[in-house]
């Protein structure tokens, strides 16, 4: 996958993406990650990339003549085109799917009060959010999207963490989880999972995952 963020703060990205399993996902070239500063596509001296919204009010809004110019530069036939806003559709682990089998994301982080809305109607396939709850701006929704993406692509997780084991996967919360020491200041790690009976096993984690699920994300079942 390829894939080119869009951001007036490109450093926002140097630490998310350069670690851990994103980091080895590029290094292998499974994916391509350009993060690219709008202000670089304006053509005036002072590199302007906001303006004040017409009919007034507060803040700031990025101008369209920078994002048309870097998307029109960047796409291809085969692009989707992302917008990162508060008023896009929740970003969920099934969407994380679908943007894993496009071949070319190109991800608009909004900044200010948003973008003019010509950006939406002209050049946008898809508006997302994180969830609900306020941001300064688009970058970090960005980045976790990358990152749920990404991870998602052939390759990227070793066999001994698949993507198939995951909370939201199989559409349940994972239950409780148990490393060494089998007892830790008195707390015991429970008998089954020492039993070696893998049936026994696997039939206690479903039980545990619907139960929590059940307690805390009853929206889940
Ligand atoms: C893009 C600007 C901030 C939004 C005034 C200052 C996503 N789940 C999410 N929460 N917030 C965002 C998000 C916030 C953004 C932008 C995404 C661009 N802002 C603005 C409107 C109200 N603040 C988000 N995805």
């Amino acid at each position: 996958m390829e894939c080119e963020i869009l951001t007036l703060f490109p450093r926002m990205f140097e630490g998310p993406l350069d670690e851990s399993i994103l980091k080895r996902a590029r290094e292998s070239g499974r994916v391509q990650i350009r993060v690219h500063n709008l202000r670089d596509f304006t053509h005036d001296k002072h590199h302007v990339v906001d303006d004040k919204p017409y009919g007034g009010g507060p803040g700031m809004l990025m101008k369209p003549e920078p994002i048309f110019e870097a998307v029109e530069q960047l796409r291809r036939a085969d692009s989707c085109v992302v917008l990162m806003t508060p008023q896009g559709a929740p970003f969920t682990q099934p969407r994380a799917g679908e943007f894993a089998k496009k071949p070319h994301l190109i991800v608009i982080c909004g900044h200010y009060e948003g973008v003019d809305e010509r950006v939406r109607e002209a050049l946008v396939d898809e508006e997302v959010s994180i969830g609900d709850y306020v941001l300064t701006n688009g970058a970090l929704a960005a980045a976790v999207v990358v990152d749920a993406v990404v991870r998602l692509l052939p390759g990227v997780l070793g066999d001994e963490h698949s993507a198939g084991d995951d909370s939201f996967a199989n559409g349940l919360l994972e239950g409780p989880q148990y490393t060494r020491p089998a007892e830790f200041r008195g707390m015991r790690v429970p008998d089954v999972l020492l039993s070696g009976d893998h049936a026994a096993v696997a039939k206690w984690r479903a039980e545990q995952a619907r139960q929590r699920t059940k307690e805390r994300r009853p929206d889940l079942l």
